[in-house]
């Protein structure tokens, strides 16, 4: 059976961190989020997959070519326009056969439940989650067995099974995908389609989800999905390691990087290729260091992202964060992850100020930004691409 994976969108809530790359292509655990997906759909045994594309296409493609590297066959479909669910799916109407699923490539899934997904028997099935609160997602109303209908984000909920976006599709799905209208905010919503082939008698089944649900859409997303994926970290080592290092847990260290002396590690933390780690520096649980990146002499980092050739040299606190391409930490940059009142932190998103959820969040740093020594960032703050900070400032 084949996957279409759904991989067009422009991750605009994501920025900056999506200036230079697809939301699908940022990093946890050292991989790319569609890389999760694929090597989960793989374990539950799909060969070929389709990915529609969209967004800074070329970087899915590059990364991921035909697929031969892993085995498996990739074939691309551009979606020019990010037109809806609907209109991503009916990209892909000539790449797929009698039935076939339907991955989100920026949601995380396991391969057991793309497995249980792919021996259903009935027509089409949903993917379901049981949610607290119902009314902020498209709500699936069930008869025993079967879907009867979806209601988009409904004031009076008749179920607590929210719409996962990960499906089992018949063919006969893109005649209703060709008759959906659009709808109102403009777009052919899948959802619609699903209701068309509801309606038509098909038998439409659904499958709870069991496992996390870890849907990457805000920038502090990816700290979740991140800490969620190192959970599972085995230890490998291909690093050299001085002798007065600590390595606790489990680490995983990348070729041609060296640990000095004084380093304390604690894992989960996963340290990419040709790194300069220490000496005497704390890297803390749930962090994921790219490649080429150095990390020095009293620095202390914690449940962070930081992608590839990042220096944070001297002197440093990083806690929560997510830490683009290529940025420069003067010595003595500090960053804020929590408020002394204890209350959520609020993050710019789209113009918006959007509570995380979260008591720790640290700073949302985009490529190739440079701080000033002794920089002191607040809570929850976003630093553009490209961005400098002078010496001693404090970013609110
Ligand atoms: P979204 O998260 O709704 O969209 P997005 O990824 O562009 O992010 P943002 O809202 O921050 O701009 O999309 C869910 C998934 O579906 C995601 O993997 C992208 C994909 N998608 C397409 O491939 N084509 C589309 O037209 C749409 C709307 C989504």
């Amino acid at each position: 059976m084949k996957a279409v994976i759904l991989a067009a969108g422009q991750g605009t809530r994501m920025r900056p961190l999506t200036d230079r790359r697809p939301k699908v292509m940022l990093p946890i655990g050292n991989k790319p989020i569609l890389e999760h997906i694929i090597d989960e759909a793989m374990a539950a045994g799909i060969r070929e997959f389709v990915i529609v594309t969209g967004y800074m296409e070329d970087c899915i493609k590059d990364y991921f070519g035909d697929g031969s590297q892993k085995n498996v066959s990739i074939d691309y479909v551009l979606q020019e326009e990010q037109n809806g669910t609907g209109h991503a799916i009916g990209c892909a109407e000539e790449y797929v056969d009698d039935r076939f699923i339907v991955l989100n490539g920026d949601m995380l899934i396991s391969s057991v439940q793309i497995k249980n997904l792919i021996d259903r028997a009935e027509d089409a099935v949903l993917t379901v989650k049981e949610v607290e609160n119902p009314c902020n997602f498209g709500v699936v109303c069930t008869a025993g067995e079967k879907v009867t209908q979806i209601v988009e984000k409904p004031e009076n909920p008749p179920t607590n099974l929210a719409n996962a976006g990960i499906y089992l599709f018949p063919r006969s799905i893109f005649d209703y995908i060709h008759r959906t209208p659009e709808s109102p905010r403009g777009e052919i919503e899948i959802t619609d389609s699903i209701q068309m082939l509801i309606d038509s008698g098909a038998i439409v089944g659904y499958e709870v989800f069991r496992d996390a649900w870890i849907d990457i859409g805000r920038p502090w997303d990816l700290l979740t999905a991140n800490k969620h994926v190192l959970a599972g970290l085995t230890g490998n080592i291909e690093a050299e390691v001085e002798p007065n290092a600590t390595l606790k847990g489990e680490v995983v260290l990348g070729e041609g990087t060296i640990i000095r002396n004084g380093a304390y590690i604690i894992g989960p933390v996963i340290i990419g290729k040709n790194c300069d780690i220490g000496p005497n520096c704390f890297i803390r649980p749930s962090t994921a260091i790219g490649d080429n990146v150095r990390i020095g002499n009293a620095v202390e980092i914690k449940n962070c992202v930081v992608m590839n050739n990042t220096n944070i040299g001297h002197l440093s606190y990083v806690g929560d964060s997510v830490i683009g391409r290529d940025c420069n930490f003067g010595a003595g940059t500090k960053v804020a992850n929590l408020r002394h009142d204890g209350r959520t932190i609020r993050v710019m998103v789209k113009g918006e100020k959007v509570d995380s959820g979260r008591r720790k969040l640290g700073v949302i740093m985009g490529d190739n930004v440079h701080t000033g020594i002794n920089t002191c960032i607040n809570v929850g703050c976003v630093l553009k691409t490209d961005r400098c900070t002078g010496l001693g400032e404090v970013v609110k």
